[in-house]
This record gives C-alpha cells, structure tokens and sequence, in this order.
C-alpha cells in the first residue's frame, strides 16, 4: 500500500510540474509575441528614418557657388546620363525626371535624396560638391540599383 502511495504522490508531483512548466511556458510565449511586434514596429521606424534621415536635403545657404544644373531621366531600370562630372565648389543642381516606373535618386555621400516619384513626375536635388570622387547616385526603391539603376557623379 505504501508503494502504492508513493507512486501516486510522484505522479501527481509529475503531472504538477508539467502544469506548471506549460503554464509558465504559455505566459513567457506572451510577452515575446508582443516583444515582436514592438520590434517589428520599430524596424519599420528605423526604415523610414532610413529611407529618408532628416540631415539629408538641407537647403542650400545663400551661395554665389557656380551652378551646374542636370536633368536625368530615369526608368526602369537606368539613369541617363549615367554620368556627370561637376568641379568642387560647384552648386550641383540635378532635376530626377522619372519616365517610366516608382524610383528616386539617392545621393549618400551628399546627403541628398528626391522622393520616391512615379512616371512623369519630377523632383530636384541641391547640393554643394564639396569633396572630390566619384560618387554613386542611385535609385533607393527595391532592388533597381543591383539592376543597374545608378551613376556616377564625378568631382573633380
Ligand atoms: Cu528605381
């Protein structure tokens, strides 16, 4: 009978413990649901900043810098011209005219970016050349860069 017993009270103990390590396993799965999605929300925060940070496209201060205007056209999936050359000092003014497509034209190194625009729709960037390279300006939206949506922006 004893035995018995025993062997009752470790089954209930066995049974116990198997409530409890569910029940707490539930509760943890909760929070980190929840954890997710937070952190899901602030990706998506993180990608917006990214996809435009606020110290891009800061107006250009009253400057007697020569200007050096461009028009590029874009479309799926190239920039032409795919070249320009501009001299340091220069005030480099490219007006992105999208032809045929959703892009825009993202300037890291100059901290400049066009919203992102659909066919027929226009937008200019300003900025000052005001380091030397070759610079790559391209489109941000997808992967139309790695298909070959870019140029290059040389300084001399
Ligand atoms: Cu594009």
């Amino acid at each position: 009978m004893k035995k018995t017993f025993i062997w009752v009270v470790v089954l209930v103990l066995i049974v116990l413990g198997i409530i409890l390590f569910l029940g707490k396993g539930s509760k943890l799965e909760a929070p980190t649901t929840e954890n997710q999605t937070e952190t899901n929300e602030q990706d998506m925060g993180a990608m917006d900043a990214f996809a435009l940070p606020s110290d891009y496209n800061v107006p250009v201060e009253n400057t007697s810098a020569p200007v050096k205007e461009f028009i590029v056209d874009g479309k799926n999936f190239s920039f032409t011209p795919n070249m320009i050359t501009v001299k340091k000092g220069d005030l480099v003014k490219i007006t992105f005219k999208n032809t045929a497509g959703f892009h825009d034209l993202v300037i890291n190194e100059f901290k400049v970016a066009t919203k992102q625009i659909r066919t027929g729709e226009e937008e200019t960037i300003s900025f000052i050349a005001d380091k030397v390279g070759s610079f790559i300006y391209y489109c941000s939206v997808g992967t139309h860069r790695a298909q070959g949506m870019w140029g290059t922006l040389k300084v001399e």
